[in-house]
């Protein structure tokens, strides 16, 4: 599966606008020097060797890329997405107060996670924690499935209450 279908909407019109933006010359490819000059603003600084390098790996007769090359090229670091995923994953036996794959994350589970990360919370702040982050689907349990956690990047926290000041 190639990354651009993979991408959602919202990430290929931000790529696009990248894309653009880089496109000095309008022709609707990138030069090698355009893709450093994107890599370096991702704040991945690389010679023009390891540009062209990598920009003939991918397009070895043009050695410039079009856009959907471009989306594969910059799709590489989600693996880093993959990373951060498994980050996430791993702090949901925390708020689900269990190591089972299977449990979820209830209001009580919730309340008791957060006393134990010293910021407890009112039953109500913890069921609107898990609305909010259930959105419509799995609104009606009340409960964050570890599915749902991943793909919710993790508990919500800006529904918290301030900080009292100490
Ligand atoms: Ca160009």
């Amino acid at each position: 599966m190639s990354a651009i279908s993979q991408a959602t909407p919202e990430i290929l019109a931000e790529l696009r606008a990248l894309f653009d933006l880089f496109d000095g010359n309008g022709d609707g490819l990138l030069e090698v020097e355009e893709v450093s000059a994107i890599m370096a603003s991702c704040g991945t600084v690389l010679t023009e060797a390891e540009v062209l390098d990598m920009v003939t790996e991918l397009k070895p007769d043009l050695r410039k890329l079009p856009f959907e090359e471009f989306v594969n090229m910059i799709s590489r670091p989600m693996v880093d997405r993959l990373a951060l995923e498994a980050e996430i994953a791993a702090t949901f036996p925390t708020f689900a107060g269990s190591a089972d794959p299977a449990a979820e994350i209830t209001t009580s589970s919730l309340q008791a996670a957060m006393a134990g990360l010293g910021r407890p919370i009112e039953p109500l702040v913890a069921e609107e924690m898990i609305r909010e982050a259930t959105k419509g689907g799995a609104a009606a349990t009340g409960k964050i499935s570890r599915e749902d956690f991943v793909a919710m990047n993790g508990v919500d926290f800006s529904k918290l209450p301030p900080l009292e000041a100490s």
